[in-house]
């Protein structure tokens, strides 16, 4: 009996041991570190998206190893909507968050965001610069604190706006000045300080710098606490954001004789009265008239600056990637770089976001993973994505279950395979550009009687002469929302009226990217058949866009 016992002892013991073994052998690789990055403000002006003059060999090199989007467009040109649909996988119509004063958590509160999900999954979250829009710490969302001893403790400060103490000084007495003219209203951004700033500094006296440096800090701080457990770390680029600061060095990459202004510097030709804003964002800057055109030396200094900007992020990016290779983990994460809309630099005459056309809403998208096959290595795709199908796509790499909640599809197929057929349209909105402030929000009467006046005048006279008696304030100004859908070849943008989206739209554009990839004809009111076919798919929303599965 006693040796029955011992054997069986044995047995269990040898057993035990075997199965430890075989735990071993089939514990499932660790799951996937997601590195991702978020730029601000950043149009394709990238070397490997065929920018001309853009010098950005590390996003070109990233590009060159993982896989580039050519047709990802994001749900609302403009900061806060964008990220809040990024992040929580809600677009802007669901979730109400269409401008930049409305944090989702209000609208939502029990929403769960993409690093919050990946939290709840074993890992640890953690950020360091722009993820969510200004201001918004969603602590909900991450696990930890980024590294901040490893700066403070070395004496290194998270940079303020301008390097340049004279521009920081500029930007508060103009504050104090327009305050003073203007009164409360001028603190929704009126006097933002010089639009430009080539000081010959380091990379960390800037924001993003510092920020690299505080995120490779963060990460291999995450690694020497427990390199078992995987990571989300979001690094958020505050450039090429207005005001547009990077160290001299990268302005010296330029030579302002060889930056080639917009192509297309007209609005387009029967586009929508009130799809076009007067340069807001950029004007509220000092130095920059406060009517009228930009002129061509300042235009080429302000693309100059940009590119600069460009640059100097691109640096960054290469700084995080190598980080990531010498801390030797690269070959277990996933990184993603995407930017949250695009940027007119003058094109259809004006400077900024916030539109609801190509410029504007065409964004930058790469992916790398480490396992991608080999035929999605240092490929382009054309297939139509949406930011929105960020969240879904880490989720399924990360072997995580995208939550019920979710409105967009994973891409996984098409880094698998970048040919397979996809979407058929991308969507994006926007609320009338021409008579919202620059962060979407609705005017605030006071506006109108700061140098925005005459600005809105001009833009509110066009209207009314193009829209006739569809004229009426209340729906221009607080209910008009533009639809744009992007099918592989048209781009549609619907006006509606948001509070009776039963009425026949205020106005339709539509523009032929066959024909006309700097959309500037609108060819809606001769292609009657068009127009019904397109509105068809319209129709359907997003939801009858999608791959067949
Ligand atoms: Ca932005």
């Amino acid at each position: 009996m006693r040796i029955r016992f011992m054997s069986l002892m044995l047995l269990f013991l040898v057993f035990s041991c075997k199965s430890k073994q075989e735990i071993k052998v089939h514990t499932p690789k660790q799951k996937p570190n997601i590195l991702f990055i978020a730029i601000d403000d950043l149009r394709p002006e990238i070397g490997a998206y065929g920018s001309k003059i853009a010098i950005t060999p590390n996003l070109d090199k990233f590009a060159s190893q993982g896989l580039q989007f050519n047709n990802a467009y994001c749900q609302q040109a403009i900061c806060g909507p964008s990220r809040a649909s990024v992040l929580t996988g809600i677009r802007p119509e669901t979730s109400g968050v269409f401008h930049n004063y409305i944090k989702f958590r209000e609208v939502n509160p029990k929403v769960i965001t993409l690093p919050q999900h990946f939290m709840q999954h074993g890992y640890e979250t953690v950020y360091t610069g722009k993820i969510f829009h200004h201001g918004d710490l969603d602590e909900q969302s991450w696990s930890r604190l980024a590294a901040i001893d490893s700066m403070t403790s070395k004496g290194i400060k998270n940079p303020v706006g301008f390097a340049l103490k004279k521009n920081n000084q500029e930007r508060a007495e103009t504050r104090k000045e327009m305050v003073a003219k203007y009164g409360k209203v001028a603190k929704y951004g009126l006097a933002s300080g010089i639009a430009y700033e080539a000081a010959d500094v380091s990379d960390d006296t800037y924001k993003d710098g510092y920020n690299t440096t505080l995120a490779i800090a963060t990460m291999n701080d995450l690694l020497a606490k427990n390199n078992q457990k995987p990571f989300f770390l979001g690094v958020g680029y505050n450039k090429p954001h207005l005001n547009w600061v990077a160290p001299k060095k990268y302005w010296d990459l330029y030579d302002r004789n060889d930056i080639a202004l917009a192509l297309q510097k007209e609005a387009p030709q029967n586009g929508a009265t009130m799809g076009l804003h007067p340069s807001f964002e950029l004007r509220v800057r000092s130095g920059i008239p406060k009517k009228g055109d930009i002129d061509e030396e300042l235009a080429i200094t302000l693309k100059h600056a940009y590119l600069a900007c460009v640059s100097y992020v691109d640096a960054q990016v290469g700084k995080m990637i190598r980080g990531l290779e010498e801390a030797g983990i690269r070959d277990n994460t996933i990184i993603i770089i995407w930017s949250d809309h695009g940027f007119h630099l003058g094109e259809m005459g004006i400077w900024g976001k916030a539109t609801n056309y190509e410029i504007a809403t065409r964004v930058p998208l790469l992916i790398w993973t480490p396992n991608m096959p080999k035929g999605s290595r240092g490929k382009t795709t054309d297939a139509l994505v949406e930011l929105v199908d960020i969240y879904p796509t880490l989720s399924d790499f990360a072997g995580i279950e995208t939550p019920a909640h979710v409105e967009g599809t994973s891409f996984k197929p098409l880094i698998d395979n970048p040919k397979v057929t996809w979407k058929t349209a991308a969507f994006s909105q926007f609320p009338t550009p021409a008579l919202r402030e620059w962060g979407a929000f609705p005017l605030r009467p006071a506006m109108r009687e700061t140098y925005f006046g005459p600005l809105l005048k001009d833009v509110e006279k066009r209207i009314k002469k193009q829209l006739g008696e569809k004229w009426d304030r209340e729906l221009f100004e607080n209910n008009l929302m533009g639809y744009a859908m992007r099918t592989e070849q048209y781009r549609l943008i619907v006006w509606k009226d948001r509070a009776n989206p039963e009425k026949e739209p205020v106005f339709i554009e539509v523009y032929d990217h066959k024909n006309d990839a700097l959309e500037s004809i609108n060819i809606a009111e001769n292609s009657p058949e068009l127009v019904a076919q397109l509105m068809k798919q319209f129709n359907k929303g997003w939801k009858g866009n999608l791959p067949s599965k």
